[in-house]
């Protein structure tokens, strides 16, 4: 059986795709368009119970619905490719870093900017809370770039974590907020790796990445 992967274009699966990309794996890809509601539909709820993306079905059947699992089994599974460093300080520094990243960076930040209404009465006025996730993002950011230092990618070479660091840095420069150095220079370095490029090209976005 292929892997089945479910996407949203410039979403955070975007971090998923490029690591499938990069491990040139084989999988299927099913589109999900989140505001059509293909998310919540029976069918999909009765395979992901939480309704969102990224979603991936394993060779074996094994259904993973959230972006660390689904990252931490394309390290395991492919245990020899590069994606994923052998020792244990590693692997909890590309937990850390990628916890912050999706639940941090992204569960408190950009949900405030891209679904204020999640976090407003109906008719409330979602500027302040707009303004709010920026700046949990922008501190956000900050954090990360400091861990990240002077690492060309999180571990130094490319692996797991460097997913989920590009999709909160790539919406970062969606909505024009200043990343800052070392996130910038982690930045454009992911945007000159081929499998990054094709993720955004088939993504919908390569005319921006040229
Ligand atoms: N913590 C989740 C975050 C996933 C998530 O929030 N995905 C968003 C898109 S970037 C989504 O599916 N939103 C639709 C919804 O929640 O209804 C994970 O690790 O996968």
């Amino acid at each position: 059986m292929n892997i089945r992967f479910y996407m949203t274009p410039g979403s955070c699966s975007t971090g998923i795709h490029i690591l499938l990309e990069e491990l040139e794996l084989v999988f299927e890809v099913y589109l999900v368009d989140l505001m059509k509601g293909d998310s919540r539909t029976p069918e999909y709820l009765a395979m992901n119970s939480k309704g969102t993306i990224p979603t991936l079905v394993t060779n074996e059947g094994e259904v993973l619905t959230d972006f660390l699992s689904i990252a931490w089994w394309l390290g395991r599974s492919h245990g020899k490719s590069r994606l994923m460093l052998a020792d244990l300080t590693s692997e909890l520094t590309a937990l850390e870093m990628m916890n912050y990243a999706v639940n941090v960076v992204h569960g408190l930040g950009y949900t405030r900017v891209f679904t204020p209404e999640n976090y407003l009465p109906r008719g409330g006025d979602p500027e302040p809370v707009i303004a709010q996730g920026k700046q949990l993002v922008t501190s956000g950011l900050k954090w990360l770039s400091r861990r990240l230092g002077s690492n060309e990618y999180v571990l130094g070479e490319f692996s797991i974590a460097d997913g989920a660091l590009f999709y909160v840095e790539f919406w970062a420069d969606r909505i024009g907020l200043p990343l800052p150095d070392a996130c910038a220079a982690h930045y454009q370095r992911m945007l000159q790796r081929p499998a990054v490029r094709r993720v955004l090209m088939e993504e919908g976005y390569g005319s921006l990445y040229r």
